[in-house]
């Protein structure tokens, strides 16, 4: 998603035709190219934050639906840098998506971009769009930390300063929620119908905590405003996976070379691909179930299997596997120890928290094993070590305290919270600086600062943050012993030891 992604520093070789509409006829007949003709498709979606995972993931279904659903193609906006419009515009939208496992490396080409607007140097077109009647759904991957909120309570942060600027100057935003609101305001005076606005975050409850952050800011800006888009604008939630490592030098000569164009921007990717959308879109939809979308009324327990048992092993596998030492997913997974911890966390403590007739939640647990050992993918570990302020209390802290009420232990779930406060200390196990990427991370390490290595100041300090702890976690004695136990653990004999003393 955005703001996970570096650009690349591409330099395209002289001798190579860079990928672009006029050069499809020289890509390798066996790649898959857009089966429709990209002069006759027009934008339906806006989407905002055109990072890497939205590329592999929505783009892709819609790429699916084209060629009988022509009026839905994507425009894009990046938000913060002008990265992704650099890399894309040369080649008229194109870019490739390579599919990845141990079996080989699969390419296809996509099309369903037709052009990236950069929100802050083309703000007024980006919000001209949006406003526009032929734009009936905005879409959002922005990351947690995009949505300006407050991640313990899923609120609107007032004092966030994008929001606080977005307030001052309501008609020239920076923030995803104030573009949300400002084109919405256009739509609601022009007596166009809203669009539907859909998230593709990790978010708990994606489409009802978006649709609480827009309204709010909405009302803060106009009563009546804020009343309409809490009447009248859809928010259908949506559970979104598919693992998009970011994308390396290596990828692109990879590409390259099996397409036989340069690609300043491919993606890579695993097979796997799952998207479940709640069906509220009252101005239309595209037919995503017949690219392999689910349409289902609740999404929310889909959401929740996802965040607990992908998302949730995800962060602690990264926090363990750097400070042991690994450097991506793979590498953790080849140490049993490893397995263990996180087949024991998915079946013994998140498992029993979901409620999920009809799913195999133990053939779910063991593909997701399945894919964080694909060989191919090289996810570093560090990328999902970023944000985890803002990712803990969806993956980590509702099961903790689902499991806390109900008077069930918290072995392993705890383990993950205490290896994530020992890595935001900002010093891995050698001594060596950890670069700790968070929008809270000059507090922490301030807190990290002044604890030392003293296990039971540093988790004071640390759950003293509301915005990820909320007020209920400090004072719960068996979050704290548990916790503080690992901890001790981790500063004594350090991750991979803790983590083979854990599994037994
Ligand atoms: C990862 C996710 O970076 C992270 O925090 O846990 O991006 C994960 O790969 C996706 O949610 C998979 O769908």
């Amino acid at each position: 998603m955005e703001g996970h992604y570096s650009a690349p520093d591409f330099e395209p070789e002289t001798l190579m035709t860079r990928l672009s509409a006029t050069s499809l006829a020289a890509i390798s007949p066996d790649i898959a190219l857009p089966a429709y003709d990209r002069a006759a498709i027009t934008p339906g979606i806006v989407h905002l934050g055109i990072g890497a995972f939205h590329r592999a993931h929505m783009a892709v279904y819609v790429d699916d639906l084209l060629k009988d659903q022509p009026d839905w193609a994507i425009v894009g906006a990046s938000l913060r840098r002008p990265d992704t419009k650099e890399a894309l515009e040369p080649q008229d939208g194109l870019y490739t998506v390579a599919v990845r496992d141990a079996a080989g490396t699969h390419p296809r080409v996509i099309g369903s971009i037709l052009k990236v607007l950069d929100a802050n140097s083309e703000r007024e077109d980006l919000l001209a769009l949006m406003a526009s009647p032929q734009i009936r759904i905005v879409s959002l991957t922005v990351t947690e930390k995009g949505y300006c909120h407050d991640p313990a309570t899923g609120e609107l942060d007032q004092r966030h300063p994008d929001i606080v600027h977005d307030l001052a100057n309501p008609t020239a935003p920076k923030s995803a929620p104030g573009m949300l609101v400002e084109a919405l305001a256009r739509r609601h005076a022009a007596g166009i119908t809203p669009f539907a606005v859909m998230s593709c975050d990790n978010l708990p409850s994606n489409g009802a905590t978006v649709k609480r952050i827009v309204s709010k800011l909405a009302s803060l800006r106009d009563a009546a405003l804020g009343e309409w888009v809490a009447d009248k604008v859809a928010f259908p939630g949506t559970m979104v996976d598919r693992i998009v490592p970011s994308t390396t030098d290596a990828d692109r000569e990879i590409v390259a070379a099996l397409t036989g164009v340069e690609d300043a921007w491919p993606i890579m990717t695993e097979p796997f691909t799952q998207w479940v959308i709640e069906d509220d879109f009252p101005d239309g939809r595209p037919a995503f179930e017949k690219a392999g979308a689910q349409l289902v009324e609740d999404v929310e327990p889909f959401e929740r299997m996802k965040l607990r048992m992908l998302n949730g092993s995800h962060s602690t596998m990264a926090y363990l596997g750097y400070l042991a030492g690994h450097e991506y997913v793979s590498d953790a997974m080849g140490d049993p120890a490893f397995v263990a911890l996180i087949r024991g966390l998915m079946t013994e403590e998140v498992m029993p928290t979901l409620d999920m007739p009809g799913t195999d939640l133990g053939a779910y647990r063991d593909q997701l094993l399945e894919r964080f050992a694909n060989p191919a993918l090289k996810h570093r570990i560090w990328q999902i070590a970023m944000d985890g302020s803002q990712k803990l209390p969806q993956r980590l802290l509702g099961t903790i305290r689902d499991r806390l009420a109900a008077g069930q232990g918290i072995e392993r779930l705890s383990l993950g919270v205490a290896a994530w406060m020992r890595y935001v200390m900002g010093i891995d196990e050698k001594g060596e600086n950890i670069d700790v990427r968070d929008p809270l991370a000059i507090r922490m390490m301030a807190i990290a600062a002044g604890a030392g290595s003293d296990p039971e100041a540093l988790f004071e300090g640390l759950v003293g943050l509301a915005e990820v702890f909320g007020d209920d976690l400090a004072d719960n004695e068996v979050f704290g012993a548990d916790v503080v136990e690992h901890l001790d653990s981790l500063f004594d004999v350090g991750a991979a030891e803790t983590v083979r003393e854990v599994v037994g």
